[in-house]
């Protein structure tokens, strides 16, 4: 998840880092010619390869890593060609190590950086070992760089996991997520109990979404998500509660609800996403809908169920409600639930 996350990120920061390398490569043409220009092509090639693929990729991970061994053994040869250790090159060498704790953890960071040292040396002292006796300060410099950038770039990164982790909303549509999910559900569950109240589960997903992005790109598919956000939101109650549980799936949560007002909601909400056409385009969703009532508002029980309904709108056709089939006795579903003794 982290590494196709990270992907937007990423893709921004490439843009300043290939201009500044072009830059360098520029302005240090008068001493090393511009051949060395010729390096930024395969990289260029290699990036944009792996954007395309690591979406759709079974393991992202390892295209991602792949790349990044890659543009480190371009800037190595860079560094070796460009006169070892008295190369223009060498400190950039660690812009491939600076960038991994973005898509990789703690101990992908670290192999890292013992590679880039282990390549660092190879196109330096390898290259030209009496001038890297003679002259060690560059090569000396650019490990200390990579030690100190790396290590500031992964602190940041894991502050900013840490505080998604702890974080209740979306960011790109600004629902409530999974985690706010548990909390209300718990809640709701206990308070079915004690009163009695019932709560009804409208589980809801994008049909054919995929097709939107591989037509119109994430960008618009990005987009479209945050119209149906926006549209389902607005067609709400304050109290109704709309939570994204992941890429195109979302969950209305509406408490003292049962059936038919959720099978009403659902609708609505259907009808409204139709003809809002989010991002421009003739956009529509799919509904379940899952209903219990003091001690049978079991989260897991009715979410599955909402879930199972969801799935037989999907094989209907698409762009339709249907209704869960009358779930089994909450305490066979759910015996921690059973009264106590
Ligand atoms: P179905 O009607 O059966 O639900 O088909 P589908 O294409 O919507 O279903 P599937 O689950 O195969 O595809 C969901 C797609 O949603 C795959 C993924 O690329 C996309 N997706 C998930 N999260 C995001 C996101 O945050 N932004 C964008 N643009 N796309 C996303
Ligand atoms: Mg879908
Ligand atoms: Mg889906």
């Amino acid at each position: 998840m982290r590494v196709v996350e990270a992907s937007d990120r990423v893709q921004r920061a490439r843009k300043f880092i290939w201009l500044t390398v072009g830059i360098t490569i520029a302005a240090c043409a008068p001493w090393q010619g511009w051949w060395p220009l010729l390096l930024l092509a395969p990289a260029g090639i290699a990036l944009s390869l792996l954007d395309r693929r690591l979406e759709h990729s079974d393991r992202p991970e390892r295209l991602a890593i792949g790349t990044l061994l890659f543009t480190l053994g371009l800037f190595g040869a860079a560094t070796a060609l460009t006169g070892g250790p008295d190369g223009s090159a060498a400190p950039l060498i660690i812009i491939p190590a600076f960038v991994a704790p973005m898509r990789f953890r703690g101990k992908v960071v670290v192999a890292f950086c013992v590679l880039t040292v282990l390549v660092l040396l190879g196109a330096t002292v390898g290259v030209d070992p009496s001038g890297a006796v003679n002259d060690p300060r560059l090569i000396i410099a650019t490990i200390a760089l990579l030690v100190c950038a790396t290590s500031a770039n992964w602190a940041l990164v894991e502050a900013e996991m840490q505080q998604r982790d702890a974080a209740v909303l979306d960011p790109l549509t600004g629902l409530l997520n999974r985690k706010a999910l548990e909390a209300r559900a718990l809640e709701l569950e206990q308070q079915a109990r004690l009163t009695g109240a019932s709560v009804a589960f409208v589980a809801c997903d994008l049909d054919n979404f995929k097709d939107v992005n591989d037509t119109h790109g994430h960008d618009r598919g990005d987009a479209v998500l945050r119209s149906v956000a926006y549209q389902m939101r607005k067609a709400l109650r304050s109290f109704e509660l709309i939570y994204r549980l992941g890429g195109e799936e979302f969950l209305i949560v509406l408490p003292a609800a049962g059936h038919e007002e959720g099978l009403l909601v659902a609708e609505r909400l259907r009808k409204t996403t139709e003809e809002s056409r989010p991002g421009g385009l003739p956009v529509t969703c799919s509904f379940g809908v899952s209903a219990g009532s003091g001690g049978d508002v079991v989260y897991d029980r009715l979410f599955k169920a909402a879930d199972e309904a969801l799935y037989e709108a999907k094989a209907a056709g698409r762009n339709c409600v249907v209704a869960a089939r009358s779930p089994e006795p909450a305490t066979m579903a759910a015996p921690a639930l059973a009264p106590a003794g």
